[in-house]
């Protein structure tokens, strides 16, 4: 048996998803999440003019040579176009590998840890009110654990916060990035307190997590760890930006809040250093942008060494395929911590039909074999790619700053 074809399907059900299919010469289909969010059609290039040819041929069942193949034949390795493509083709080639055994790829990892995957929402509002009514709503979803953003008074718009639609979707549809303005200072004063007041209003049960999304040294982040550790979160995420290793090393002497970082990592080397040195609580790595299954778990083996826990990226450019290749590794490996589980619209559930289902704040990825999702093909065609760029972030002088 070979990979007899190989394409690369764009579909843009209200933001843009990257797909790779593999058929093999039996007919066996296998699906990969090649979606990066604000640069789509550099991954497509890279499959379609770099990748595609080089699969047609190769035995389906060896993926970790072929893993290897296309990690060292490169040359040029790692970095996030490269290794979402790497991604898709290893995803795909162990949703080929559960068809062919007739499992749940869960299963083919070592079976279940568990019952299911916890899992988190987003919360958000513009100021306190709409966030106390939005972390309500998805606790009465089911939800155990909340990730709460709040608008910043001096901030006319500020990460994870929607401002004139329903749900968040940071990818805007224009020729040219949204432009954010940043204060930190404005930012630090304001949020202690609202946690201090989302505590106050839901007692000390359910798990709350925040995303500071890459934005602070590493002093003003052990500053706002130290002012969280009253209201217990769950963890305080992306706090410096991820390259430096360093600035993470300031916050771990000054606070106890948990840390969580790494969707920005796209290999094992890039987490290496806060993982060995304990400078993290979880590694937020994903199967679509760090290397796919195969060294997905490959990190979480690494972490398990440092009691670090998984808690994979699974924002709404995390497509299906991805987050069930997520869950599959969520629910086999000993050290799974938390799953990101930012609802795609209904849209996008019906061009990716999949088995993972929500119950009981926790996702379980199905039985069926393989991954458990599918891709209807027709109804992706009817939505065309459409450009579309994450925001960039300025300070008020207009200096650039990390979104
Ligand atoms: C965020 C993401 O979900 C998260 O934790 O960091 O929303 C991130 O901004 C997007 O995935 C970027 O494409
Ligand atoms: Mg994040």
């Amino acid at each position: 048996m070979i990979i007899e074809h190989a394409e690369v399907i764009v579909t843009s059900p209200g933001r843009n998803f990257v797909t790779l299919k593999l058929v093999t010469s039996d007919g066996v289909v296998g699906y990969g999440d090649a979606t990066l969010n604000g640069r789509e059609l550099a991954v497509v290039s890279y499959l379609r003019d770099h990748l595609l040819a080089l699969l047609i041929g190769r035995d389906p069942q060896r993926i970790e040579d072929t893993w290897q193949y296309l990690y060292r034949g490169a040359y040029w390795r790692g970095g996030p176009v490269t290794m979402t493509a790497i991604s898709a083709v290893d995803v795909a080639l162990w949703d080929i590998k559960g068809k062919l055994a007739g499992l749940p790829v869960y299963q083919l990892l070592g079976g279940a840890c568990r019952d299911g995957c916890l899992v988190y929402a987003h919360a958000f509002g513009r100021d306190m009110p709409e966030l106390v009514a939005s972390v309500s709503a998805q606790l009465e979803l089911g939800y155990r654990a909340v990730r709460a953003q709040v608008g910043v008074p001096q901030l006319a718009k500020v990460y994870g916060v929607a401002v004139g639609r329903e749900t968040y979707e940071p990818a805007t549809r224009a020729a040219l990035p949204d432009e954010e303005l940043w204060d930190a200072g404005a930012y630090l004063r304001h949020i202690p307190p609202v946690f201090a007041a989302l505590r106050a209003q839901f007692g000390p049960e359910p798990a709350l997590l925040h995303d500071v999304h890459h934005r602070l040294t590493g002093l003003q982040a052990a500053q706002l760890g130290r002012a969280l550790e009253p209201h217990d979160l769950f963890w305080l995420e992306d706090v410096t930006p991820a390259e430096n290793p360093d600035a993470l090393r300031l916050v771990r002497a000054h606070t106890i809040t948990p840390l969580a970082i790494g969707e920005v990592f796209n290999t094992i080397w890039d987490c290496r250093t806060i993982l060995q040195d304990r400078l993290v609580d979880y590694i937020r790595t994903s199967a679509t942008h760090a290397g796919g299954i195969s060294h997905l778990r490959r990190i979480f083996t690494l972490a398990e060494l440092s009691q670090i826990r998984s808690g994979c990226h699974g924002a709404t450019d995390i497509s299906p395929v991805g987050m069930a290749a997520a869950l599959h590794v969520g629910l086999a490996i000993p050290n799974f911590g938390i799953q990101e589980h930012m609802r795609h619209e209904p849209l996008v559930d019906d061009v990716f039909p999949h088995a993972y289902r929500f119950d009981d704040g926790r996702l379980h990825p199905g039985d069926e074999p393989g991954l458990g999702v599918a891709l209807d093909e027709a109804l992706a065609a009817r939505h065309p790619y459409v450009a579309a760029y994450l925001p960039v972030n300025r300070l008020g002088d207009g200096t650039m700053h990390d979104w």
